[in-house]
């Protein structure tokens, strides 16, 4: 399938490393905060079977850093989320929604706390910036809103921790999950955290100059041949196997986070300053109507957005993301529910199909993430070119 172009612009932005993925033979681009994000570089399969036996080198700039500083720091991002940040230490990340006075998930960042009165939200795709900036500016709250110019790259996979100490040092192992280091390369310091969105582990370098940031990227490339370093980016089958949740396909501002497995990133029992505590509990109490569920199709051709799925003879729930599994026989989908329909499905009183292409293929529940090992499903033998059948449309 031909797909358009997308032209280039200072409103869709480059990144420092912009040239160099794209001398590295990315082949699809997608856009997130305005940003130019790779998609895939061989195809979606070969990439995730290069990502989850070796390390690739991703340019992530695109999960853009919203800066809080001042005395009410902490205040106003604490007002943002309803997970509990005040015991928050100076080398920490967290896993965040954000939500509005509805309960409503308006980004799901990563928060980190640079120091007592510092914070970066390092945001997934919506305008953060914009809604801190009237927060603060609406509230009278001491504190100022920017967006420095920090580009995040990650490294990921199972060799990623060979190559990270190459470069910075045996200290690099010590870095817990979800904790970072300031460590120095070339004399340069970094924010070096034990994080990246994908199941394989890995690392992600907040990179706040472009010239050192090339370097350091080309030197991960030059230390790591023996490792086959390639590069990479977000993968959408590994995530999805993963159980990671993208902020946009998978939930948007018409949904909360109790309706998508957040409920622990939540603490709604806390006396927390939190706009969103109260809708939150009160969805709490009164239950979800609808919520976000994995289901697995075995031995399904291909994935495609005019796919359904029905039960009864009628069409129900929406599919947020669906791939095809590279290790299983499977079609993969996370899928928003009505809270009805799981009930059913679980006691096995409603059987769920989906119908792709006219065919009907009778589909698994599964909670999220997914235990795929213990579905019984059939390892797969072949190598579709998934490609070739517009996959890269679908899988952003
Ligand atoms: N790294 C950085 N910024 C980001 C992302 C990232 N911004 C956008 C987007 N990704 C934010 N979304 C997520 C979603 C899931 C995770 C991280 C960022 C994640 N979750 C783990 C899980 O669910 O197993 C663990 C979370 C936890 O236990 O705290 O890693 O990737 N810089």
């Amino acid at each position: 399938m031909t797909q358009p172009l997308i032209t280039f612009s200072r409103r869709l932005r480059e990144t420092p490393f912009t040239g160099r993925i794209l001398a590295g033979g990315a082949k699809s681009l997608t856009v997130y905060n305005h940003t130019l994000l790779p998609s895939w570089f061989r195809s979606m399969e070969e990439d995730y079977w290069h990502l989850v036996e070796h390390v690739q080198v991703w340019d992530v700039s695109c999960e853009r850093q919203v800066q809080l500083t001042g005395p009410d720091a902490y205040k106003l991002v604490q007002w943002m989320t309803p997970r509990d940040l005040s015991k928050a230490q100076h080398d920490q990340c967290f896993y965040v929604p954000l939500c509005d006075e509805r309960g409503h998930i308006m980004n799901d960042p990563i928060a980190i706390r640079i120091s007592d009165d510092t914070w970066w939200l390092s945001i997934s795709d919506s305008d953060i910036y914009l809604w801190a900036k009237g927060l603060a500016n609406g509230a009278g709250l001491d504190v100022e809103v920017t967006q420095p110019r920090v580009w995040p790259i990650a490294v990921q996979g199972p060799k990623s921790e060979i190559l990270m100490e190459r470069l910075f040092g045996e200290e690099v192992k010590s870095i817990r999950f979800f904790r970072y280091k300031r460590l120095t390369w070339r004399g340069y310091e970094f924010i070096v955290a034990r994080s990246g969105w994908s199941g394989q582990g890995g690392f992600e370098i907040y990179i706040d100059n472009a010239e050192v940031g090339l370097d350091l990227w080309d030197e991960l490339f030059s230390r790591g041949e023996d490792l086959q370093v390639g590069h990479g980016c977000p993968n959408n089958i590994e995530r999805m196997e993963s159980g990671l949740l993208s902020f946009g396909s998978d939930m948007d501002y018409s949904h909360t986070p109790l309706q998508c497995g957040l409920d622990r990133y939540c603490h709604l029992d806390a006396d927390l300053p939190s706009m969103s505590i109260e809708a939150l509990r009160a969805q709490r109490d009164a239950g979800v109507e609808s919520r976000l569920i994995g289901l697995v199709a075995p031995q399904v051709p291909a994935i495609s957005g005019h796919s359904q799925l029905i039960i009864n003879d009628e069409p129900v729930g929406e599919i947020m993301s669906q791939c095809l599994s590279a290790r299983f026989d499977a079609w993969l989908g996370f899928v928003m529910l009505d809270s009805e329909h799981i009930d059913a499905l679980k006691s096995g009183s409603e059987e769920i199909h989906l119908q792709c292409y006219d065919e009907n293929y009778k589909a698994v529940f599964s909670e999220l993430p997914y235990k795929l090992e213990e579905m019984d499903l059939t390892e797969r033998e072949d190598t579709n070119n998934l490609d070739d059948m517009g996959l890269a449309l679908e899988q952003t």
